[in-house]
């Protein structure tokens, strides 16, 4: 979902291969005012296949994921990845329970 939201604006989700990336894109976002101190949105990488090794949609694993604190603590309830303005999560890859999460992605053009 969030793949085709990119999709659609001919771009593909933001892939964070480390830290410097992730403070870049974040400090972009912040600003142009799209980003929240606690909202996650979407970036590429899921580990739903093997818990713990996040490949990207193209099936590239990422090694140095930038994560926060105690992350990833989501074993595999939280197989998608996400950031706000303070950190990088695995995250639920569906937000039934918050709708003004589920459309937001974190997207990149070449
Ligand atoms: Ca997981
Ligand atoms: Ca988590």
């Amino acid at each position: 979902m969030a793949i085709k939201q990119c999709r659609s604006h001919g771009g593909y989700l933001a892939v964070l291969s480390d830290r410097e990336e992730f403070e870049r894109i974040r400090n972009y976002q912040l600003s142009i005012g799209h980003i929240e101190q606690w909202h996650f949105a979407f970036i590429d990488g899921t580990d739903l296949e093997t818990e713990g090794v996040f490949l990207t949609e193209n099936g590239v694993q990422l090694t140095d994921i930038p994560f926060t604190g105690k992350e990833p603590n989501g074993n595999t309830f939280e197989n998608c990845l996400g950031m706000n303005a303070l950190s990088v999560a695995d995250v639920y890859c569906l937000y039934h329970h918050q709708a003004t999460w589920l459309r937001r992605a974190v997207c990149e053009m070449d």
